[in-house]
């Protein structure tokens, strides 16, 4: 499959980052290089399914727009990591890029679900990899422990020192974050558990930890099988044990796995993850692709010590033709169709005020006879907002289930979401930064309405912006 015979593709998106076919899982290596930006992403050439692992590799000037580059890693035969070149970062070192990244071998005699650490560095400003002959830098866990897994990577440099956090799980207990220190990347001296989770409450291994300060604390982002969905915690960090104090949801929709997050040159933290696919594999296989890239959201530290996730500035780049609406009355339980053929590449921003109305829906993605449509819905008892995918698609094969999360309304009593509809990929944020990703496969060409509705109450549409959003991918 190629983009050409991808144009006809009702769900592929065009304005987030897709591989330019197959599987893609987490993004990689973030890192900006003399002024550009550069995504890494695992990757399986030959197949939609999850399998040997590279390193695809892309390029952007402005986070949005991106150029893909030949495939950056691939195992080794007989390697450190001869089935698979699983998740890592690449940080500067000293001038050399490098990446830190998880060898998969499964002929080493190692159990399965330990993976070691490996080092590849380009001479060529980050065109082509050449792997350390010292792989792996690190020959085994900690050996006191039972460890369940082994993978994974965040490293940075620390007064004076490098620091990296391996992702992993201690058999009986849950999921733990190891910390080690070096001078040079390749001889790594173990620290000790910079965090750890209870199985019960969050998982039994942690993958991907994310490690960064921000404002005046630490932020720790892991992805615990089997939870399925990435969860963050802000505390105290005293260089060799993490305190948390907040823990809450990377993203609420159910979709968002593996994020990773870079400090760019304007010292915004970046965070892309990797949006998996709601639909069956032999669906993904047909498609000839799966996976996408989450847009670039810009992380901040919230007074209540929670974070605030939001598009990046650049997203704006991608907008078009505008349309507004100003208050719009919303009669009690009567959809009102503001465009029956909105479309679904679509940035939105919209406040709307409940007025005396139970709840109100924003209705996306809807037929003209509303047998297929996406309803985003504030609950104004419950104070929350959900997404129902009942009546996405009438492919009963794609996933359905609601997810929702706590909302909370503007002083002035104003219901303000920004919404991203990119075909199969609804990315809906809220103004107090939570973020609820989704992913839907109507069936119709003509599932392209925009309605509102207001149930049980009288509410008021105050604004809506709308702008069609450009492809990136031509
Ligand atoms: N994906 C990678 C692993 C990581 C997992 C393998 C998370 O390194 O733990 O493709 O999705």
């Amino acid at each position: 499959m190629t983009e050409q015979s991808f144009r006809s593709d009702p769900h592929r998106p065009v304005y987030h980052f897709v591989p330019p076919s197959n599987w893609m899982n987490d993004p990689n290596g973030l890192i900006e290089w003399n002024g550009e930006y550069h995504l890494f992403y695992q990757y399986n050439p030959v197949a939609a399914v999850w399998g040997p692992m590279h390193w695809g590799h892309a390029v952007s000037s402005d986070l949005v727009r991106w150029r893909h580059l030949p495939i950056a890693l691939a195992p080794t035969p007989g390697g450190p990591d001869a089935d698979g070149c699983w998740s890592g970062v690449a940080v500067n070192d000293n001038g050399v890029p490098t990446l830190v990244y998880s060898g998969h071998n499964t002929q080493a005699g190692r159990p399965n679900d330990v993976q070691l650490p490996c080092v590849a560095v380009s001479h060529d400003r980050l065109s082509s990899w050449e792997k350390d002959a010292a792989n792996p830098v690190i020959a085994a866990p900690p050996e006191h422990l039972d460890v369940l897994a082994f993978r994974d990577h965040c490293v940075w440099r620390e007064n004076g020192v490098w620091k990296q956090a391996i992702g992993a799980g201690v058999r009986g207990q849950g999921g733990v974050v190891f910390l080690y220190q070096s001078e040079n990347l390749r001889e790594w001296q173990y620290i000790g558990q910079l965090a750890e989770g209870e199985s019960e409450e969050s998982g039994q291994i942690w993958e991907c930890p994310d490690f960064f300060a921000l404002g005046d604390r630490h932020v720790l982002i892991v992805s615990p099988i089997p939870l399925q969905r990435s969860i963050y915690f802000t505390g105290a960090y005293n260089g060799e044990r993490f305190q948390p104090m907040f823990q809450g949801e990377v993203d609420a929709g159910g979709y968002l796995y593996a994020p990773q997050s870079f400090t760019d040159s304007q010292g915004r933290r970046v965070m892309f993850g990797w949006l998996w696919e709601g639909r069956t594999e032999a669906a993904r296989v047909e498609a000839g692709w799966a996976g996408v890239m989450s847009l670039p959201r810009v992380i901040s530290l919230r007074g209540d010590g929670g974070l605030h996730f939001a598009p990046a500035d650049e997203v704006a780049l991608l907008r078009g033709n505008h349309r507004a609406y100003r208050a719009v009355a919303l009669a009690p339980d009567d959809e009102l169709v503001l465009d029956p053929a909105a479309g679904n590449l679509l940035d939105l921003e919209v406040a709307i005020e409940p007025g005396n109305a139970s709840s109100v829906s924003l209705v996306v993605c809807r037929s003209p006879d509303g047998a297929e449509q996406t309803r985003i819905t504030y609950d104004v008892a419950a104070g929350s907002l959900n997404i129902d995918r009942r009546r996405s698609s009438a492919d009963q094969d794609t996933q359905a289930a609601p997810a929702g999360h706590a909302c909370l309304l503007g002083s002035d009593k104003t219901l303000r979401l920004r919404v991203l509809l990119d075909r199969s990929v609804l990315e809906v944020f809220t103004a107090d930064g939570v973020c609820l990703t989704s992913r839907i496969y109507p069936t119709r060409r003509d599932s392209l309405g925009l309605a509102l509705e207001a149930t049980g109450g009288t509410a008021r549409l105050a604004g809506l912006d709308m702008w069609d959003m450009r492809p990136v991918w031509e």
